[in-house]
């Protein structure tokens, strides 16, 4: 599909630009755009890869590189990564995004942190001039069980975010729940207020109870995006 094609243009092109020859730890984020990005890293060749360990952002990431028979590392043992990329919701003007449409943000944000080189990838759906604009859901927000209850709160009346609700799972029933073990609480925040969203970050991250905000400023050196007409769009 154009979809998925796009996806893969951004991803091959993301690869050929940033891992480099001399890079041994890669940081391998979540979604569906990123099987692309190891598709592509599997085709520098075994030879090229032999030295390299991949580090997952979760459950399916570590997946991905196991069955694309790639070396796993963890986080704790390789602190400082070369290159990280990894997918994305929304990216604005100023490289900030939205992550966590997977509920993979915790691990992502430590491992984009923890690169060098943090690269998003993405299709057409995701390049806006402000965040908020195609990604309706609004803030991802991981969130410890015991005060989730808490932090709806404070999102509806403090951060004036009435609609902000806790994800729930569709093939299990329940609330979703993120690889560590917490709940995600999706908050909408008007247009203008997404215009600044550190501001935005700044105050979800200071709720008690709130883990890690799906909102990234500040941290990807480049993002590309295919395009449907199989044109490729690089913001950096
Ligand atoms: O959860 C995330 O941040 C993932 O990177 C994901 O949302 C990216 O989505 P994709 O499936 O469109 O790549």
């Amino acid at each position: 599909s154009i979809l998925e094609r796009s996806k893969q243009l951004a991803a091959w092109t993301a690869v050929d630009h940033h891992v480099k020859p001399e890079h041994r730890v890669i940081g391998i984020g979540s979604g569906s755009t990123v099987p692309y990005v190891v598709e592509r890293i599997v085709q520098l060749g075994a030879e090229a890869n032999q030295e390299r360990v991949f580090i997952p952002t979760g459950f399916q990431s570590k997946e991905l590189i196991v069955s694309s028979g790639l070396s796993l590392g963890d986080v704790d043992q390789f602190p400082t990564i070369d290159v990280t990329l990894d997918g994305a919701d929304e990216v604005d003007h100023e490289l900030n995004c939205i992550k966590g449409g997977g509920a993979c943000h915790l691990r992502e944000k430590v491992l984009a942190e923890a690169a060098n080189t943090f690269i998003l990838v993405a299709d057409y759906r995701k390049n806006v001039q402000y965040l908020g604009t195609n990604y309706t859901p609004g803030v991802p927000i991981e969130v410890v069980p015991f005060a989730y209850a808490k932090v709806l709160q404070n999102l509806h009346h403090t951060l004036n975010s009435p609609k902000a609700s806790l994800r729930m799972a569709v093939k299990k029933a329940g609330p979703v729940v993120s690889d560590n073990g917490n709940f995600i609480i999706d908050a909408p925040f008007d247009l203008e207020r997404m215009k600044t969203p550190y501001i935005i970050m700044a105050q979800i991250k200071m709720l008690t109870g709130v883990v890690e905000v799906g909102v990234f400023c500040n941290m990807a050196k480049a993002a590309y995006f295919g395009n449907e007409d199989g044109s490729v769009t690089i913001k950096w």
